[in-house]
C-alpha cells in the first residue's frame, strides 16, 4: 500500500461530505500534492468530482433491489455489506495511487458507513492503518445549543466505532453570521456555557437527564478541538490539512516518510 494517508469523510445525509471531497480534493492537488477521491456510497445519484475509484462501478443498487426484492433503503444495507466481497479489488485499485492522499467518500445516511459491521474492516484493510476521519456536522443545525450536542454525541458514538484520529468539523459555515460564529466558538472553548445555552433552550425539562449528558460530554472531552468549514468555499482546509500532515507524515511536508525502504 503506497499512499500517503487516507481520510474518510463521514456525517449525516447532506452535510456537504461529497462536495468536501471534491473541493478538499482540489484543495490538496493546488498545494502541489497528489490526491484522488474514492466514491463509497453505491447510491449516489451524481458526484461533484472524478472519482479515482466508484464503488457503483462494482455494485449496483438498483440489481440487488431487483435480485433480494427489496426497497432502496434495504438495498443500501445489503451494498455496504457487499463493498467487503470487492476489497481484493479495490485494494489493487488503490496500488495505482502510489504518494497520493486518498479522500473517501462515504453514504449519505451515516448509519451505514459508521454502524455496518464491514466498514471497520474496510477502514482497516484499505488504509493499511493509515487512517482518519473527518465527521462533518451541518452548521445550520449548529446554531442552537441542542443541535450543536446532538452533532457530537453522534460524531463521538461514530469514534467509538473507529479507533482511528477523528475530526469534528462543522461544514457550510459561510452560512452563518458573526453571532452564530461567535456562539459557537464560545461553547466550545467553555462548557458552561454550552450548559447554560442548553438548559435554557431545554427548559429545564429532565433536567438529571441533560446534566448527565452535559456531564459525560465534559468527562470523555468530546469537546476537542472545533475545525470550522465551507466545502463550498474552500474555508479551513489548511487546518485539517496541518492534521493530516502531522499523523501521516509527523508534520514533514513531504511525500517520501511513508514509502517502503
Ligand atoms: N452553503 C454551503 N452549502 C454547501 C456546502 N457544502 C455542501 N453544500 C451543499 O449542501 C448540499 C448537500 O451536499 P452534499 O455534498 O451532496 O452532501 P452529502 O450528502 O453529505 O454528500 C448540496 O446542495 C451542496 O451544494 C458549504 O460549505 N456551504
Ligand atoms: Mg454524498
Amino acid at each position: 500500500m503506497k499512499m500517503i494517508g487516507s481520510l474518510f469523510v463521514t456525517g449525516p445525509a447532506g452535510t456537504g461530505k461529497s462536495t468536501f471531497c471534491a473541493s478538499f480534493k482540489d484543495w490538496l492537488q493546488e498545494q502541489g500534492f497528489d490526491a484522488g477521491v474514492v466514491n463509497l456510497d453505491p447510491g449516489a445519484e451524481m458526484i461533484p468530482y472524478e472519482a479515482e475509484i466508484d464503488i457503483r462501478d462494482y455494485i449496483s443498487i438498483t440489481e440487488i433491489m431487483e435480485q433480494y426484492s427489496l426497497g432502496p433503503n434495504g438495498a443500501q444495507v445489503v451494498a455496504a455489506d457487499l463493498i467487503l466481497e470487492r476489497l481484493d479489488e479495490i485494494k489493487e485499485s488503490l496500488e495505482e495511487l502510489q504518494d497520493y492522499y486518498v479522500i473517501f467518500d462515504t453514504p449519505g445516511q451515516v448509519e451505514l458507513f459508521s454502524f455496518r459491521p464491514g466498514s471497520k474492516i474496510l477502514v482497516d484493510q484499505i488504509s493499511d492503518g493509515r487512517a482518519m476521519l473527518i465527521f462533518l456536522a451541518d452548521a445550520v443545525l449548529a446554531k442552537s445549543p441542542s443541535g450543536y450536542i446532538s452533532q457530537k454525541m453522534l460524531y463521538g458514538s461514530v469514534m467509538a466505532r473507529f479507533f482511528y484520529p477523528m475530526l469534528f468539523a462543522i461544514n457550510k459555515i459561510d452560512l452563518l453570521d458573526d453571532d452564530a460564529l461567535e456562539s459557537i466558538r464560545k461553547w466550545e472553548s467553555d462548557p458552561e456555557i454550552l450548559e447554560d445555552a442548553f438548559l435554557r433552550e431545554s427548559n429545564r425539562i429532565l433536567k438529571d437527564y441533560y446534566y448527565a449528558i452535559l456531564k459525560a460530554f465534559r468527562e470523555i472531552s468530546l469537546s476537542t478541538r472545533l475545525y470550522n468549514l465551507s466545502a463550498r468555499e474552500m474555508y479551513g482546509f489548511e487546518d485539517v490539512y496541518a492534521q493530516m500532515s502531522l499523523f501521516f507524515t509527523g508534520g514533514e511536508d513531504t511525500d517520501t516518510l511513508y514509502r517502503d525502504d
